[in-house]
Protein backbone atom coordinates (compact mmCIF):
# COMPACT_ATOMS: atom_id res chain seq x y z
CA UNK A 1 0.00 0.00 0.00
CA UNK A 2 1.61 2.83 -0.86
CA UNK A 3 2.05 5.99 1.67
CA UNK A 4 2.75 9.16 2.42
CA UNK A 5 6.03 10.87 3.02
CA UNK A 6 7.55 14.18 3.58
CA UNK A 7 9.39 13.46 -0.02
CA UNK A 8 5.74 13.26 -1.73
CA UNK A 9 5.58 17.09 -1.32
CA UNK A 10 8.68 18.30 -3.13
CA UNK A 11 8.98 18.36 -6.90
CA UNK A 12 11.00 21.06 -8.48
CA UNK A 13 9.64 20.20 -12.36
CA UNK A 14 6.26 20.39 -11.21
CA UNK A 15 4.46 23.04 -13.06
CA UNK A 16 1.36 24.16 -11.46
CA UNK A 17 -1.94 23.70 -13.07
CA UNK A 18 -4.17 27.12 -13.81
CA UNK A 19 -6.55 26.08 -11.12
CA UNK A 20 -3.86 25.52 -8.03
CA UNK A 21 -3.23 28.37 -5.24
CA UNK A 22 0.13 29.24 -5.63
CA UNK A 23 1.98 30.37 -2.52
CA UNK A 24 5.40 31.85 -1.74
CA UNK A 25 7.03 31.97 1.56
CA UNK A 26 10.28 33.14 2.98
CA UNK A 27 11.54 30.25 5.51
CA UNK A 28 15.47 29.66 7.69
CA UNK A 29 15.39 26.33 7.49
CA UNK A 30 15.83 25.40 11.17
CA UNK A 31 19.62 23.70 11.70
CA UNK A 32 20.44 20.28 10.14
CA UNK A 33 17.43 21.06 8.16
CA UNK A 34 18.20 21.87 4.37
CA UNK A 35 15.64 23.99 2.04
CA UNK A 36 14.40 21.26 0.64
CA UNK A 37 13.91 19.45 3.30
CA UNK A 38 12.27 22.37 5.29
CA UNK A 39 10.15 23.12 1.89
CA UNK A 40 8.66 19.86 1.80
CA UNK A 41 7.69 19.82 5.26
CA UNK A 42 6.08 23.39 4.52
CA UNK A 43 3.74 21.78 1.43
CA UNK A 44 3.09 18.59 3.70
CA UNK A 45 2.42 20.17 6.89
CA UNK A 46 -0.22 23.18 5.24
CA UNK A 47 -2.26 20.44 3.24
CA UNK A 48 -2.33 16.89 4.04
CA UNK A 49 0.92 15.29 5.56
CA UNK A 50 2.09 14.65 8.68
CA UNK A 51 5.73 14.15 10.51
CA UNK A 52 4.73 10.28 10.19
CA UNK A 53 4.57 7.93 6.89
CA UNK A 54 0.95 7.90 6.13
CA UNK A 55 -1.02 5.04 4.79
CA UNK A 56 -3.50 5.81 2.10
CA UNK A 57 -4.60 3.45 -0.61
CA UNK A 58 -9.26 2.75 -0.66
CA UNK A 59 -10.81 5.78 0.61
CA UNK A 60 -8.14 8.20 0.00
CA UNK A 61 -7.85 11.72 -2.32
CA UNK A 62 -4.90 13.10 -2.46
CA UNK A 63 -5.12 16.68 -1.97
CA UNK A 64 -0.90 16.90 -0.90
CA UNK A 65 1.00 20.35 -1.98
CA UNK A 66 3.92 20.42 -3.91
CA UNK A 67 6.85 22.46 -3.18
CA UNK A 68 8.00 23.58 -6.96
CA UNK A 69 10.32 26.07 -6.40
CA UNK A 70 13.43 27.03 -3.84
CA UNK A 71 15.29 30.45 -4.67
CA UNK A 72 18.52 28.76 -2.98
CA UNK A 73 18.95 25.30 -2.46
CA UNK A 74 21.67 25.91 0.13
CA UNK A 75 21.36 28.87 3.34
CA UNK A 76 23.83 29.73 5.92
CA UNK A 77 22.54 28.99 9.93
CA UNK A 78 19.67 31.74 10.31
CA UNK A 79 19.70 32.94 6.70
CA UNK A 80 16.28 33.16 4.63
CA UNK A 81 14.95 32.15 0.67
CA UNK A 82 12.00 31.68 -0.82
CA UNK A 83 9.92 28.90 -2.10
CA UNK A 84 6.91 28.76 -3.78
CA UNK A 85 3.82 26.21 -2.95
CA UNK A 86 1.13 24.79 -5.60
CA UNK A 87 -1.89 23.52 -3.65
CA UNK A 88 -4.54 21.42 -5.42
CA UNK A 89 -7.73 23.46 -5.68
CA UNK A 90 -9.52 20.42 -3.85
CA UNK A 91 -8.12 21.33 -0.93
CA UNK A 92 -9.79 24.36 -0.14
CA UNK A 93 -13.61 24.94 0.59
CA UNK A 94 -14.61 27.67 -2.09
CA UNK A 95 -15.85 30.69 -0.33
CA UNK A 96 -13.77 30.30 3.11
CA UNK A 97 -11.83 32.54 3.88
CA UNK A 98 -10.85 30.66 7.68
CA UNK A 99 -10.64 27.35 5.88
CA UNK A 100 -7.91 28.55 3.38
CA UNK A 101 -5.86 30.16 6.40
CA UNK A 102 -5.99 27.19 8.15
CA UNK A 103 -4.20 25.17 5.53
CA UNK A 104 -2.33 28.36 3.63
CA UNK A 105 -1.02 29.92 7.21
CA UNK A 106 -2.24 27.75 9.99
CA UNK A 107 0.72 24.93 11.59
CA UNK A 108 3.13 26.22 9.45
CA UNK A 109 3.80 29.31 11.25
CA UNK A 110 4.74 27.16 14.08
CA UNK A 111 6.85 24.08 12.93
CA UNK A 112 9.95 23.33 14.31
CA UNK A 113 11.77 22.68 10.43
CA UNK A 114 11.93 26.37 10.08
CA UNK A 115 13.27 28.63 12.37
CA UNK A 116 10.66 31.77 10.47
CA UNK A 117 8.29 31.67 7.98
CA UNK A 118 6.51 34.37 6.19
CA UNK A 119 3.57 34.43 3.80
CA UNK A 120 4.49 36.71 0.92
CA UNK A 121 2.04 35.87 -1.77
CA UNK A 122 -0.77 34.09 -3.25
CA UNK A 123 -1.72 33.20 -6.33
CA UNK A 124 -5.46 33.47 -6.52
CA UNK A 125 -6.49 31.06 -9.40
CA UNK A 126 -10.13 31.91 -10.73
CA UNK A 127 -12.22 29.82 -9.37
CA UNK A 128 -11.18 30.06 -5.64
CA UNK A 129 -11.08 33.99 -5.79
CA UNK A 130 -14.49 34.24 -7.89
CA UNK A 131 -16.01 31.77 -4.82
CA UNK A 132 -15.59 35.00 -2.72
CA UNK A 133 -17.94 38.13 -2.91
CA UNK A 134 -15.54 40.93 -3.79
CA UNK A 135 -16.27 44.41 -3.11
CA UNK A 136 -19.81 45.58 -3.47
CA UNK A 137 -18.04 49.30 -4.90
CA UNK A 138 -14.11 49.11 -4.53
CA UNK A 139 -13.61 52.61 -5.57
CA UNK A 140 -16.37 53.54 -6.98
CA UNK A 141 -17.18 54.72 -3.71
CA UNK A 142 -15.46 58.19 -4.81
CA UNK A 143 -17.82 58.53 -7.79
CA UNK A 144 -21.53 56.79 -6.22
CA UNK A 145 -21.34 58.33 -2.74
CA UNK A 146 -18.95 61.69 -3.04
CA UNK A 147 -19.51 62.33 -6.65
CA UNK A 148 -15.54 63.10 -6.74
CA UNK A 149 -13.51 61.75 -9.52
CA UNK A 150 -10.42 64.55 -9.30
CA UNK A 151 -8.98 64.26 -6.10
CA UNK A 152 -8.75 61.81 -2.73
CA UNK A 153 -11.50 61.47 -0.44
CA UNK A 154 -10.63 62.96 3.26
CA UNK A 155 -11.43 61.24 6.61
CA UNK A 156 -11.10 62.27 10.03
CA UNK A 157 -10.95 60.56 13.07
CA UNK A 158 -11.95 62.94 15.99
CA UNK A 159 -9.24 62.49 18.55
CA UNK A 160 -8.12 62.00 21.36
CA UNK A 161 -9.48 58.57 19.41
CA UNK A 162 -11.56 58.19 22.72
CA UNK A 163 -13.31 59.39 25.59
CA UNK A 164 -15.35 62.31 23.75
CA UNK A 165 -18.98 62.59 24.58
CA UNK A 166 -21.53 61.43 22.09
CA UNK A 167 -22.10 65.34 21.35
CA UNK A 168 -18.53 66.39 21.50
CA UNK A 169 -17.84 63.60 18.73
CA UNK A 170 -21.03 64.84 16.53
CA UNK A 171 -20.13 68.05 16.68
CA UNK A 172 -16.17 67.55 16.03
CA UNK A 173 -17.76 65.92 13.21
CA UNK A 174 -19.84 68.63 11.65
CA UNK A 175 -16.41 70.58 12.43
CA UNK A 176 -14.58 68.91 9.92
CA UNK A 177 -17.65 68.51 7.37
CA UNK A 178 -18.11 71.78 7.06
CA UNK A 179 -13.84 72.89 6.73
CA UNK A 180 -14.27 70.10 3.79
CA UNK A 181 -13.79 66.26 4.98
CA UNK A 182 -15.98 63.76 3.36
CA UNK A 183 -16.22 61.34 5.81
CA UNK A 184 -15.88 61.13 9.33
CA UNK A 185 -14.13 57.79 10.88
CA UNK A 186 -14.71 55.72 14.24
CA UNK A 187 -11.06 55.15 15.42
CA UNK A 188 -10.31 51.68 15.52
CA UNK A 189 -11.41 51.13 19.94
CA UNK A 190 -14.68 53.44 19.70
CA UNK A 191 -17.46 50.78 19.27
CA UNK A 192 -20.16 51.13 22.61
CA UNK A 193 -18.75 52.70 25.45
CA UNK A 194 -20.72 54.25 28.05
CA UNK A 195 -18.97 57.75 27.41
CA UNK A 196 -20.21 57.71 23.74
CA UNK A 197 -23.00 54.78 23.17
CA UNK A 198 -23.02 53.40 19.42
CA UNK A 199 -26.53 53.98 18.45
CA UNK A 200 -26.53 58.01 20.21
CA UNK A 201 -23.49 58.11 18.11
CA UNK A 202 -24.81 56.64 15.18
CA UNK A 203 -27.99 59.55 15.32
CA UNK A 204 -25.86 62.65 16.49
CA UNK A 205 -23.49 61.76 14.05
CA UNK A 206 -26.11 61.78 11.02
CA UNK A 207 -27.92 64.21 12.50
CA UNK A 208 -24.59 66.79 12.01
CA UNK A 209 -23.61 64.78 8.95
CA UNK A 210 -27.38 66.40 7.58
CA UNK A 211 -26.52 69.58 8.41
CA UNK A 212 -23.03 69.47 7.52
CA UNK A 213 -24.34 68.44 3.99
CA UNK A 214 -27.03 71.27 3.73
CA UNK A 215 -24.38 73.95 4.65
CA UNK A 216 -21.98 72.53 2.43
CA UNK A 217 -23.63 71.18 -0.61
CA UNK A 218 -21.53 68.55 -0.38
CA UNK A 219 -22.62 64.70 0.10
CA UNK A 220 -20.87 63.53 3.48
CA UNK A 221 -20.90 60.00 5.02
CA UNK A 222 -19.62 58.68 8.23
CA UNK A 223 -17.24 55.11 8.85
CA UNK A 224 -19.19 53.91 12.01
CA UNK A 225 -16.99 51.56 13.70
CA UNK A 226 -19.20 48.68 13.67
CA UNK A 227 -16.76 45.79 15.64
CA UNK A 228 -18.40 43.64 18.41
CA UNK A 229 -19.72 39.84 18.10
CA UNK A 230 -20.39 38.76 15.09
CA UNK A 231 -23.95 38.57 15.77
CA UNK A 232 -24.17 41.82 17.64
CA UNK A 233 -22.36 43.32 14.50
CA UNK A 234 -24.77 42.44 12.11
CA UNK A 235 -27.62 44.23 14.53
CA UNK A 236 -25.68 47.29 14.13
CA UNK A 237 -24.94 46.85 10.66
CA UNK A 238 -28.89 47.12 10.64
CA UNK A 239 -28.89 49.99 12.48
CA UNK A 240 -26.54 51.71 10.30
CA UNK A 241 -28.90 50.84 7.37
CA UNK A 242 -32.22 51.98 9.18
CA UNK A 243 -30.42 55.49 9.51
CA UNK A 244 -29.40 56.39 6.15
CA UNK A 245 -26.06 55.97 6.62
CA UNK A 246 -23.91 54.29 3.98
CA UNK A 247 -20.94 53.16 5.24
CA UNK A 248 -19.50 50.39 7.97
CA UNK A 249 -16.53 50.68 9.74
CA UNK A 250 -15.20 46.78 10.83
CA UNK A 251 -11.40 46.05 12.67
CA UNK A 252 -10.90 43.21 10.26
CA UNK A 253 -8.30 41.71 11.58
CA UNK A 254 -9.53 41.71 15.36
CA UNK A 255 -13.18 40.43 13.82
CA UNK A 256 -11.80 38.00 12.12
CA UNK A 257 -12.53 36.60 8.25
CA UNK A 258 -15.58 35.11 9.23
CA UNK A 259 -16.96 37.63 10.81
CA UNK A 260 -16.25 40.06 8.16
CA UNK A 261 -17.69 37.86 5.21
CA UNK A 262 -21.03 37.98 7.49
CA UNK A 263 -20.64 41.54 7.47
CA UNK A 264 -20.13 41.42 3.60
CA UNK A 265 -23.16 39.36 3.03
CA UNK A 266 -25.26 41.62 5.01
CA UNK A 267 -23.93 44.71 3.42
CA UNK A 268 -25.29 43.52 -0.05
CA UNK A 269 -28.76 42.96 1.37
CA UNK A 270 -28.07 46.87 2.32
CA UNK A 271 -26.01 48.11 -0.15
CA UNK A 272 -23.74 49.23 2.57
CA UNK A 273 -19.68 50.18 2.05
CA UNK A 274 -16.87 48.60 4.41
CA UNK A 275 -14.52 50.43 5.54
CA UNK A 276 -11.74 47.84 6.55
CA UNK A 277 -9.54 48.94 9.55
CA UNK A 278 -6.21 46.69 9.85
CA UNK A 279 -5.51 47.50 13.60
CA UNK A 280 -3.40 44.46 14.78
CA UNK A 281 -2.29 43.85 11.64
CA UNK A 282 1.47 44.39 12.84
CA UNK A 283 1.04 41.19 14.76
CA UNK A 284 1.24 39.63 11.00
CA UNK A 285 3.51 41.65 9.21
CA UNK A 286 5.43 43.53 10.92
CA UNK A 287 8.70 41.01 11.57
CA UNK A 288 10.36 41.13 8.65
CA UNK A 289 10.57 37.25 8.06
CA UNK A 290 7.91 35.43 10.18
CA UNK A 291 4.20 35.81 9.64
CA UNK A 292 1.79 36.97 7.09
CA UNK A 293 2.57 40.03 4.45
CA UNK A 294 0.15 43.13 4.41
CA UNK A 295 0.07 42.30 0.56
CA UNK A 296 -1.05 38.60 1.68
CA UNK A 297 -3.92 40.79 4.43
CA UNK A 298 -4.96 42.83 1.60
CA UNK A 299 -6.00 40.08 -0.71
CA UNK A 300 -7.63 37.82 1.67
CA UNK A 301 -9.27 41.60 2.45
CA UNK A 302 -10.37 42.25 -1.25
CA UNK A 303 -11.54 38.70 -2.10
CA UNK A 304 -14.10 38.97 1.79
CA UNK A 305 -15.09 42.27 -0.20
CA UNK A 306 -14.23 45.24 1.63
CA UNK A 307 -14.07 48.75 -0.12
CA UNK A 308 -11.93 50.45 1.52
CA UNK A 309 -8.78 49.12 3.21
CA UNK A 310 -5.35 50.67 5.28
CA UNK A 311 -2.72 50.17 3.19
CA UNK A 312 -0.08 52.16 5.26
CA UNK A 313 1.43 55.94 3.84
CA UNK A 314 4.55 55.04 1.81
CA UNK A 315 6.96 55.34 4.43
CA UNK A 316 5.50 59.14 5.10
CA UNK A 317 3.32 58.34 8.31
CA UNK A 318 3.90 57.51 12.07
CA UNK A 319 3.45 53.60 11.67
CA UNK A 320 6.14 51.11 9.88
CA UNK A 321 4.96 50.71 6.77
CA UNK A 322 5.16 47.85 3.95
CA UNK A 323 5.30 47.93 0.48
CA UNK A 324 2.23 50.41 0.12
CA UNK A 325 2.31 50.89 -3.66
CA UNK A 326 3.23 47.58 -4.42
CA UNK A 327 0.25 46.91 -2.32
CA UNK A 328 -2.47 49.64 -4.21
CA UNK A 329 -1.47 48.52 -6.99
CA UNK A 330 -2.27 44.82 -6.40
CA UNK A 331 -5.79 46.16 -4.94
CA UNK A 332 -6.44 47.57 -8.31
CA UNK A 333 -5.45 45.08 -10.61
CA UNK A 334 -7.86 43.02 -12.38
CA UNK A 335 -8.59 39.97 -10.26
CA UNK A 336 -11.28 37.95 -12.47
CA UNK A 337 -13.59 40.79 -12.47
CA UNK A 338 -13.83 41.50 -9.12
CA UNK A 339 -13.98 45.16 -7.80
CA UNK A 340 -11.00 46.64 -6.95
CA UNK A 341 -10.44 48.28 -3.28
CA UNK A 342 -10.10 51.94 -2.65
CA UNK A 343 -6.86 52.77 -0.29
CA UNK A 344 -6.56 53.86 2.66
CA UNK A 345 -3.45 56.35 3.75
CA UNK A 346 -3.27 57.04 7.32
CA UNK A 347 -1.27 57.54 10.27
CA UNK A 348 0.61 60.80 11.45
CA UNK A 349 -0.51 62.86 8.25
CA UNK A 350 -0.88 65.93 7.86
CA UNK A 351 -1.37 68.47 5.35
CA UNK A 352 2.35 69.20 4.57
CA UNK A 353 3.02 65.52 3.49
CA UNK A 354 0.38 65.53 1.13
CA UNK A 355 2.38 66.65 -1.74
CA UNK A 356 4.80 63.78 -1.78
CA UNK A 357 1.97 60.98 -0.57
CA UNK A 358 -0.12 61.41 -3.42
CA UNK A 359 2.99 61.65 -5.84
CA UNK A 360 3.56 58.35 -4.12
CA UNK A 361 0.26 56.60 -3.71
CA UNK A 362 -2.06 58.96 -6.67
CA UNK A 363 -5.54 60.25 -5.98
CA UNK A 364 -7.63 57.42 -6.18
CA UNK A 365 -7.14 56.50 -2.42
CA UNK A 366 -8.77 57.92 0.62
CA UNK A 367 -6.48 60.35 2.83
CA UNK A 368 -7.11 60.13 6.58
CA UNK A 369 -5.86 62.16 9.06
CA UNK A 370 -6.67 62.70 12.81
CA UNK A 371 -3.81 64.65 15.08
CA UNK A 372 -3.08 66.51 11.32
CA UNK A 373 -6.88 67.95 11.69
CA UNK A 374 -7.62 68.46 15.40
CA UNK A 375 -4.25 69.19 16.12
CA UNK A 376 -4.41 72.62 13.70
CA UNK A 377 -3.68 75.49 16.06
CA UNK A 378 -6.72 76.84 15.36
CA UNK A 379 -8.88 73.82 15.34
CA UNK A 380 -10.80 71.47 13.92
CA UNK A 381 -12.66 72.97 10.95
CA UNK A 382 -9.41 75.01 10.05
CA UNK A 383 -7.57 71.42 10.02
CA UNK A 384 -10.25 70.22 8.01
CA UNK A 385 -9.73 73.37 5.40
CA UNK A 386 -5.86 73.18 5.47
CA UNK A 387 -6.28 69.33 4.62
CA UNK A 388 -8.52 70.12 1.95
CA UNK A 389 -6.47 72.64 0.39
CA UNK A 390 -3.45 70.86 -0.01
CA UNK A 391 -5.01 68.00 -1.47
CA UNK A 392 -7.01 70.63 -4.07
CA UNK A 393 -3.46 71.90 -4.24
CA UNK A 394 -2.62 68.73 -5.98
CA UNK A 395 -5.30 68.33 -7.93
CA UNK A 396 -4.40 72.14 -9.20
CA UNK A 397 -0.89 71.48 -9.49
CA UNK A 398 0.18 74.45 -7.36
CA UNK A 399 2.61 73.80 -5.16
CA UNK A 400 1.40 73.99 -1.19
CA UNK A 401 3.18 77.59 -0.63
CA UNK A 402 1.25 79.15 -3.62
CA UNK A 403 -1.82 77.40 -2.48
CA UNK A 404 -1.25 78.91 1.45
CA UNK A 405 -1.03 82.76 -0.10
CA UNK A 406 -5.18 81.68 -0.67
CA UNK A 407 -5.76 79.37 2.21
CA UNK A 408 -4.46 80.72 5.78
CA UNK A 409 -5.63 77.70 7.27
CA UNK A 410 -3.26 75.79 5.20
CA UNK A 411 -0.44 78.54 5.96
CA UNK A 412 -0.51 77.87 9.32
CA UNK A 413 -0.76 74.25 9.60
CA UNK A 414 2.73 74.31 7.49
CA UNK A 415 4.24 76.61 10.14
CA UNK A 416 3.46 74.40 12.36
CA UNK A 417 4.09 71.26 10.96
CA UNK A 418 6.17 71.92 7.85
CA UNK A 419 6.70 68.64 5.45
CA UNK A 420 7.92 66.77 8.39
CA UNK A 421 7.19 63.10 9.10
CA UNK A 422 5.64 63.14 13.14
CA UNK A 423 7.61 60.08 15.21
C1 LIG B 1 -4.53 57.53 12.64
C2 LIG B 1 -5.22 56.38 13.34
C3 LIG B 1 -5.29 55.14 12.51
C4 LIG B 1 -3.98 54.70 11.94
C5 LIG B 1 -4.02 53.21 11.63
C6 LIG B 1 -4.54 56.06 14.67
O1 LIG B 1 -4.60 58.64 13.47
O2 LIG B 1 -6.55 56.73 13.65
O3 LIG B 1 -5.82 54.13 13.36
O4 LIG B 1 -3.79 55.38 10.74
O5 LIG B 1 -2.82 52.86 10.98
O6 LIG B 1 -5.31 55.66 15.55
O7 LIG B 1 -3.34 56.16 14.72
P1 LIG B 1 -3.67 59.90 13.11
P2 LIG B 1 -2.86 52.30 9.47
O8 LIG B 1 -4.16 60.41 11.79
O9 LIG B 1 -3.88 60.87 14.24
O10 LIG B 1 -2.26 59.41 13.05
O11 LIG B 1 -3.62 53.33 8.69
O12 LIG B 1 -1.41 52.18 9.11
O13 LIG B 1 -3.58 50.99 9.51
MG1 LIG C 1 -6.95 55.00 14.77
Amino acid sequence: MAGITYEDFIDLSYEPADSDLVCAFRIAPAEGMDVADAASRVASESSNGTWAALPTGEGFTDMGATAFAIDDGEVAAGETTEIRVAYPAGLFEPGSMPQILSCIAGNILGMKAVDSIRLLDCEWPEGLATSFMGPQFGSDVREEIFGVSDRPILATVPKPKVGLSTERHAQVGYEAWTGGVDLLKDDENLTDQDFNPFHDRLVESLAQRDRAEDETGEPKSYLINVTAGTNEMLERVDQVAAEGCEYVMVDVITCGWAAVQAVRERCEELGLAIHAHRAMHAAFDRLPHHGVSMRVLAQIARLVGVDQLHTGTAGLGKLANEDTVGINAWLRDDLYGLSDVLPVASGGLHPGLVPDLLDATGTNVCVQAGGGIHGHPDGTHEGAKALRAAVEAYAEGISLESKADESPALATAIDKWGTETPR
